[in-house]
């Protein structure tokens, strides 16, 4: 009796297995076409900043590696539903706990590929967190909910220091009207910076965490109370780029955005000189 059952349901399971790994071939096919059709339409927003081309060229080694890394687990994943979905009741599966060589091959698989990747990361975040050129202009960045505004040193070329336990009456940005250099300080609400200067920003935040994001130039950067972040970018193409918060901050979140505007010497000094004196 039980001779007549088995073979009927062991097919079917079979058939089973079969019909998963078709499925699970599907996937990967859709995911892969997807993929390259997002590519070719919502890839990266045009590059702007001198750091940017070597953080997308190890975002490229990251994405070529976990997609091999992908495929290959999803294709051998749907290979294993279909040779082995089901071999009937008689054919028992067999298990075994240890096998030296697949542990030593994959563990120092693995191991090599996430320590080159940390080493490739870590030096790109070295260069990115390096000092700052001798030419480059500060700019103070405050973030607060829900915008921001850009301190800068006015023509005598210094930025009043900052004193974060100031009255927040008197001194809204902790920028004391007093502070040495304070008289001809600019505070904007847009970034304006020329080209192919480097620009170091002194990144702050008046309440929570905020996140200071450029996407064309590849810069994104933490603003945290109580701290003030140096962080310095070269922008390398003259223009119009949208600065977003990427970090949830409150109700407002959304509209805490800004503009960075990259433009040429001369439009950045006539862009200085359309301050009032003592514009803070
Ligand atoms: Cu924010």
């Amino acid at each position: 009796m039980a001779g007549n059952i088995e073979p009927v349901s062991a097919r079917r399971e079979a058939g089973r297995g079969v019909a998963v790994a078709l499925l699970v071939w599907a996937m990967l096919g859709g995911a892969m076409v997807a993929t390259w059709a997002a590519m070719r339409r919502w890839w990266f927003p045009p590059l702007a900043s001198s750091q940017g081309a070597d953080i997308d060229r190890l975002f490229g080694i990251i994405f070529a590696v976990i997609s091999v890394v992908f495929i290959l687990v999803q294709a051998t994943l749907g290979l294993a539903l279909w040779r082995f979905g089901s071999r009937g009741e008689s054919h028992r599966a067999s298990h075994w706990h240890e096998h030296r060589g697949l542990e030593i091959g994959w563990t120092t698989i693995t191991a090599v590929t996430l320590i080159a990747l940390t080493v490739l990361g870590g030096s790109l975040w070295l260069r990115v967190h390096s000092a700052p050129p001798a030419d480059a202009r500060t700019v103070e960045v405050v973030a607060e909910q829900f915008g921001w505004r850009f301190h800068y040193p006015g023509p005598d070329g210094v930025l009043a220091a900052v004193d974060l336990t100031a009255d927040r009456r008197g001194s809204p940005l902790g920028i004391r009207s007093d502070a040495p250099g304070a008289a001809d300080d600019i505070v904007s609400r847009e970034l304006v910076v020329e080209v192919n200067r480097p620009v170091r920003l002194l990144i702050r935040s008046k309440d929570v965490i905020h996140s200071f994001y450029v996407p064309n130039m590849r810069f994104k950067q933490d603003a945290v109370p109580g701290r003030v972040v140096e962080i310095w970018f070269t922008p390398v193409q003259a223009g119009t780029f949208p600065i977003a918060c990427a970090e949830l901050c409150g109700v407002g979140h959304y509209v805490m955005a800004s503009t960075l505007k990259v433009v040429t010497p001369e439009e950045y000094q006539s862009w200085l000189a359309s301050f009032a004196r003592g514009a803070l």
